[in-house]
């Protein structure tokens, strides 16, 4: 049977990179993020190239009544998720707590932590029905180790850890695999959007060694989901060779 995978933030880096490598592999799949015109392009990439079913919703994360609408308004054979993806999420910023942007910690909290229970909370139901199914939640090294400055992304991080450890409790006795992956540095917009648009800062971080491509780590998240019904990943760190942990990289520069 064709599995069906709903994936938040498919718009750019592991997101999109999950919808591509499913639909490859002739998954259905439902992609979603703000950025509708980016949604109907990779719409019609994947229908092109894989034909699999397509389905774009194009809402924000961190208002609950879109997601809640978003996924009332599934019908039919798109209720039955296989996989659920929650890897929309964002940092923004990188300085001490006393000098912080509060806008940005609540922009962060909002998407990384909020918006993952708004979405999680209307799909686990779905899944529940059907006594089956997958969520995969996006943490990262940040949710393992707190690094200088990175105080409240690390935070929201560690909250996806402690979350996923939750619903894998509460999902237990509905045969429903829960998964954390947890990505060192990727190279993706992640960093544009951390150093709001300054192209530079964000290329500096990936500067002088071999960083993840979303494609990487997109073929993890794909393993995951081909394993026996017995047998299921909990918990994977995937790192650069050159990337020892948040702090320790093998830099050429
Ligand atoms: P990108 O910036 O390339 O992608 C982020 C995605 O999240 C976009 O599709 C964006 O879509 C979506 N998104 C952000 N905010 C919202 C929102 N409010 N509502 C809906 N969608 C939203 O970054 P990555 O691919 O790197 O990030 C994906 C995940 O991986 C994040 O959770 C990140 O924390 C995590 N991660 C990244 C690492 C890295 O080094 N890159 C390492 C470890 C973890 P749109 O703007 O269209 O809404
Ligand atoms: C993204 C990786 O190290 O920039 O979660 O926080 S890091």
């Amino acid at each position: 049977m064709k599995k069906l995978i709903f994936i938040t933030g498919a718009t750019s880096g592991i997101g999109k990179a999950c919808a591509l490598k499913f639909a490859q592999n002739n998954c259905d799949v439902i992609i979603t993020g703000r950025r509708e015109k980016k949604l109907n392009n990779l719409a019609s990439d994947i229908k092109n190239k894989y034909k699999v079913d397509v389905l774009s919703l194009c809402f924000d994360v961190r208002n609950k009544n879109s997601v809640k609408a978003s996924i009332d308004s599934l019908k039919g054979k798109w209720r039955n998720i296989d996989v659920l993806i929650n890897n929309a999420g964002l940092a923004l910023g990188l300085s001490p707590i006393q000098e912080g942007d509060i806008d940005d910690w609540e922009t962060m909290i909002d998407t990384n932590v909020k918006g993952l229970l708004y979405i999680s909370r209307n799909i686990m139901p779905l899944m529940i029905k059907n006594k089956s199914g997958h969520i995969i939640n996006i943490g990262s090294i940040a949710g393992k180790e707190t690094y200088a400055n990175g105080n409240i992304y690390c935070a929201t991080k560690h909250a996806v850890n402690s979350i996923t450890e939750a619903m894998r409790i509460d999902m237990l006795k509905y045969g429903v695999k829960v998964t954390q992956i947890c990505p060192g540095a990727v190279n993706t917009e992640f960093s544009t959007v951390r150093f709001k648009g300054d192209k530079q800062a964000a290329d500096n971080v990936y500067k002088g060694f071999e960083p993840l491509k979303p494609e990487d780590v997109a073929d993890v998240i794909f393993y995951t989901t081909t394993l026996p019904k017995h047998v299921n990943i909990n918990d994977l760190l995937i790192m650069p060779t050159m990337q020892a942990n948040s702090v320790y990289f093998n830099k050429k520069v």
